[in-house]
C-alpha cells in the first residue's frame, strides 16, 4: 500500500514543494490550504503522478478541521506523514507598534492550527505505526531572538517544545516527531509578512542566496525516509550567508 502524507499549507512555498517531492516518490497526498484555485491547480498537475485529495481549509477553524479529517476517504485512512507547515509571520515592527489582531492570527495559525492537525491526525499516524512521522515547521526564530520577532518567534518556540513533548507521549507507537528550524528561505512568507510589499520582499533576499522551498522539501523527505528506528529530533538550517548579529547594548 502506498504511503500517504498530509500537508498543511500546500498552496505555496515549502508545502507546495513538499507536495511535488513526495508525489515524485509515489506517496499519496492530502493537501490543505485556503486558496482553492491553487489547490485545484496542484491537484491537476500532480494527479498524473499519484492520488491527490485536497481540503480547502483554514487551520484556525477547529470545527472545519475536525469535519475534514474525520471525513477523509478510506483510501487515506492511514497517514504515514504529517507535515505541519501552515504558518505565517505578520509584520516586523517593534512590539509597541504591533496590532493585537496580527498577534492573534499568528497564535491561532502557528500554535492552535498545528495543535488541531496534530491531535486530529494522531490516531491515523498511530494506526500506521512504525515508520510514521510528524514534521513540524519551527524556525530559527523559535530559538534566536531578533528585533521584530516577538510573537512570531514565540509561536515557533512553542513548536519546538511541543515537538519534544510529543516525542515522549508517542514512545512505543513508532511515530516519530521532528522539528525543523529553517533560517532565511525565499517564499511568499515575506510577502505575507510585509503586507504584499514587493520592495521589502526583494530587499529581504537580495544578495543572500536564501534557501529555496525545494531545499526544505528535500530535507523533510530525507527526515521521513530515515530508517524506522531513527528519529531526527530537530534540525536547524540556514543559508551560508546568514549568521548571528551578536548581543546589542543600548546606551543612554
Ligand atoms: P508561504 O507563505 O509560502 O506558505 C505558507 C502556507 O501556509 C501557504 O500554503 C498558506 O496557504 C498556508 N496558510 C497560512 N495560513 C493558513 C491558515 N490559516 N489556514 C491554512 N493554511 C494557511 O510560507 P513558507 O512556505 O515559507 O512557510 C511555511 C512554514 O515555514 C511556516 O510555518 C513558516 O513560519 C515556516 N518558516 C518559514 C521560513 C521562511 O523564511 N520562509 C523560515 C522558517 C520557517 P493559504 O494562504 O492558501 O491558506
Ligand atoms: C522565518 C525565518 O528569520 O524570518 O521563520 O524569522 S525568520
Amino acid at each position: 500500500m502506498t504511503s500517504t502524507v498530509f500537508i498543511t499549507g500546500a498552496t505555496s512555498g515549502f508545502g507546495e514543494a513538499c507536495a511535488r517531492r513526495f508525489a515524485q516518490a509515489g506517496w499519496s497526498l492530502v493537501l490543505t490550504g485556503r486558496r482553492a484555485a491553487r489547490l485545484q491547480a496542484l491537484k491537476d498537475e500532480l494527479s498524473a503522478l499519484t492520488d491527490v485529495h485536497t481540503l480547502e481549509l483554514d487551520v484556525r477553524d477547529r470545527k472545519a478541521m475536525e469535519t475534514a479529517i474525520e471525513g477523509l476517504p478510506e483510501r487515506y485512512a492511514k497517514v504515514r506523514g504529517l507535515i505541519n507547515n501552515a504558518g505565517l509571520a505578520l509584520g516586523a515592527d517593534p512590539a509597541p507598534k504591533c496590532s493585537l489582531d496580527d498577534w492573534d492570527t499568528m497564535v491561532d495559525t502557528n500554535i492552535k492550527g498545528l495543535m488541531y492537525s496534530t491531535r486530529l491526525l494522531l490516531p491515523r499516524l498511530i494506526a500506521h505505526g512504525r515508520g510514521a512521522s510528524i514534521v513540524n515547521l519551527g524556525s530559527v526564530a523559535g530559538k534566536w531572538p531578533y528585533p521584530g520577532s516577538h510573537v512570531y518567534g514565540a509561536t515557533k518556540a512553542f513548536v519546538a517544545q511541543f515537538s519534544l513533548n510529543l516525542r515522549n507521549d508517542l514512545v512505543g507507537t513508532g511515530v516519530r516527531v521532528s522539528n525543523i528550524e529553517p533560517g532565511l528561505c525565499e517564499s511568499e512568507f515575506s510577502l505575507v509578512r510585509f503586507g504584499g510589499d514587493q520592495a521589502r520582499y526583494d530587499a529581504t533576499y537580495a544578495g543572500a542566496e536564501p534557501i529555496q522551498p525545494e531545499d526544505i522539501a528535500e530535507t523533510i523527505f530525507w527526515i521521513m525516509n530515515q530508517p524506522a528506528h531513527i528519529n531526527i529530533n530537530s534540525l536547524e538550517l540556514m543559508p551560508v550567508s546568514q549568521t548571528w548579529a551578536g548581543l546589542s547594548i543600548h546606551r543612554s
